[in-house]
């Protein structure tokens, strides 16, 4: 057993992982993944061995650092460790886990709370795709408050708010918001919108896949000739995506859409890719409000959009519904923002099997 590594464990969204400082990990990335594969306890799908939660939800980790860019605060580096494959890929971003970065950043002493205020805006690099988020976290003069009457769907009980706002996220991995040019293609037999407002995602509409849209997760999970027929066409569109082979990759996102049923302007369900989410990611959410506000996509032919030139989108989702401000400048995206909340669960040393 190794020496303990220090780490908090913290919800950020709807999701948990592990929060760690950059110099306190291996630097190399071979040892780095074989530490944090043994932290939690992959591969194996109970992750029995170490702290992961047998979900690709809560097998995830940030790494944070000061930042010496010019208008940055920190930089985090999001990794998603696999839960049933020796995996650690920094090929995707993570909105929910980036809501705990600024409370984190400040527990470790890399910002100080603002004197006399009773909020810090935290400017995180997001090094996974070279962009900015600007997290505005809670806090007295010397702390983080985590306690207050925000609640966000998925996650039962209230804590205070803490709104991301992105400013420039379009074509994050994909190089540009539609990677081929068009609100539409036709895939592997199927009509497809292909987008990435900070999350590659695949848009499919329910009724071209034979399902409804509303299923539960586990009733899509066990579904095998769907996810069969989502994993071809994930690979396919992957190509044109300018994403590569993405068979060992966690992007694209494929979401299947209907109807919104609850006041939403869309209904949702999302392999990520593999598992279906119980919610919805928070970059996978602005991309898909993203397509519902152009007009030609599969999405915008089934959704409701709002009015006036600051949107509020709310993306329906299995355990509610995501809510996405989009602001319009002449016509063009300016800023997007989304509100989460961030609770530190454990403080501590975290130990691998490592010798
Ligand atoms: O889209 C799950 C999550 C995510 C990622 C996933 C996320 C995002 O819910 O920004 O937050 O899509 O793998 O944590």
């Amino acid at each position: 057993m190794s020496n303990g590594v220090s780490a908090m464990w913290m919800r950020g969204g709807t999701s948990k992982g592990l929060y760690f400082l950059k110099d306190d990990i291996p630097s190399d990335k071979k040892e780095r993944d074989k530490f944090l594969l043994s932290v939690f306890g992959s591969p194996d799908k109970l992750q029995i061995n170490g702290v992961g939660g047998g979900s690709p939800l809560t097998s995830k980790v940030a790494i944070v650092s000061k930042s010496k860019k010019q208008n940055v605060d920190v930089e985090y580096l999001f990794l998603q460790v696999s839960v049933d494959e020796a995996l650690v890929s920094d090929m995707q971003n993570c909105g929910n886990i980036l809501a705990g970065v600024g409370p984190f950043s400040i527990e470790r002493g890399l910002v100080k709370p603002q004197e006399g205020k009773s909020e810090t805006k935290v400017k995180i690099f997001m090094e996974n795709t070279g962009q900015i988020a600007i997290a505005t976290v809670q806090t007295t003069s010397s702390k983080v408050v985590y306690d207050g009457n925000t609640q966000i769907d998925g996650v039962p009980r209230p804590s205070s708010a803490i709104p991301l706002e992105f400013l420039d996220i379009a074509g994050s991995m994909c190089g540009r918001l539609l990677p081929t040019g068009n609100q539409i293609d036709t895939v592997n037999g199927l009509n497809v919108t292909m987008i990435d407002n900070g999350m590659p995602c695949v848009i499919i509409k329910a009724s071209d896949l034979k399902i409804t849209g509303y299923e539960d997760t586990e009733v899509l999970e066990k579904n095998l000739e769907l996810r069969k027929i989502l994993e071809e066409l994930r690979k396919s569109c992957g190509q044109l995506m300018n994403l590569g082979d993405v068979s060992k990759k966690t992007v694209p996102k494929m979401t299947i859409v209907s109807t919104s049923k609850a006041g939403g302007i869309i209904n949702t369900r999302t392999f990520i890719p593999h598992r279906c989410h119980s919610s919805i990611g928070v970059f996978g959410a602005v991309s898909i409000a993203t397509a519902c506000l152009l007009d030609q996509t599969i999405t915008a032919k089934i959704s409701s959009i709002p009015n006036g030139d600051t949107k509020i989108c709310s993306v329906e989702h299995p355990s509610g519904q995501t809510q996405i401000v989009v602001s319009f400048k002449d016509k063009e995206i300016s800023s997007t923002a989304i509100l989460r909340t961030a609770r530190k669960l454990l403080d501590g040393l975290v130990f691998s099997d490592l010798n």
